[in-house]
């Protein structure tokens, strides 16, 4: 009886979570799951888990098998993910870009050391003063389908990993309680401009466990919240 009543919560557990497995590029989802897309290791590609250990090479992206495409996108665009099963819990949704050296294969390429500089954050609104809440007014990025952000326009062409992070904070009371639902996109950047992006930081490494933007204490509650990582280059 004990047992059953376990298995069933996990299962509920599980189907609460969720992937990006897709872009959105020129306003078009991609045709099928993982191809520019990196697919994730089986924790979160099939059973749609996250992170919680912010030291784990997971971090970069998730595990990720070599990428099967590229989409191209012009530099000034709307670049998205679609997260299936929708981002079921609150929290921010952050976009970080790696440049792909030249010489390397964007399918297989590592991102380790300081190569991530932030694109995009969708963080905590304040509507009206007083405490944050866990709700959709709060956390534009709660229940979606799918986020997206603005590719800076001064950011130089070339071939890029897209970094899309949804942290989960509703059990984040502790230190290792957020969970990070990660994917890497494979883009090759036309139309860019000469800007020097940064600052460039490294996953894991950029994080630690106890930074303020990946705890949300029940009580009392927040009236200010900000992301994790640093600030958005603007270009
Ligand atoms: C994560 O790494 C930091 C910095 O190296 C270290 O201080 C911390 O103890 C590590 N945390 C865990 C849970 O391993
Ligand atoms: C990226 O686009 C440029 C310009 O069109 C092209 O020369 C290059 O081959 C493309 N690279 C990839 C990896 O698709
Ligand atoms: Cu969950």
């Amino acid at each position: 009886m004990k047992f059953s009543l376990c298995m069933l919560l996990v299962a509920a557990t599980a189907q609460a979570h969720y992937k990006f497995p897709r872009m959105i590029a020129n306003g078009k989802p991609e045709s099928a799951d993982w191809l520019a897309v990196r697919k994730t290791k089986v924790t979160n590609s099939r059973d749609n888990g996250g992170i919680s250990d912010v030291n784990s090479s997971d971090m970069r992206c998730f595990g990720g098998s070599p990428g099967k495409a590229v989409v191209t996108v012009a530099a000034g665009d709307t670049l998205g993910f679609v997260a299936s099963s929708g981002i079921m819990h609150f929290g921010p949704c952050q976009f970080y870009m790696a440049r792909v050296p030249d010489d390397k294969d964007i399918n297989t390429w590592e991102p380790a050391g300081n190569v991530w500089f932030k694109a995009g954050s969708i963080s905590a609104v304040q509507t009206g003063g007083g405490a944050l809440s866990g709700n959709e007014a709060t956390w534009p990025a709660y229940h979606k389908t799918q986020v997206s952000f603005k590719i800076p326009a001064n950011v130089p062409s070339g071939k890029y990993l897209v970094r899309v992070e949804s942290i989960a904070l509703h059990l984040a009371q502790q230190p290792g309680g957020a969970q990070l639902y990660v994917a890497c996109g494979q883009i090759n950047l036309t139309g860019g401009g000469n800007g020097t992006p940064g600052p460039l930081v490294a996953f894991p490494g950029a994080y630690k466990a106890n930074d303020p933007g990946l705890i949300w204490p029940n009580s009392p509650p927040r009236t200010s919240y900000t992301a994790p990582g640093p600030a958005v280059w603007e270009g």
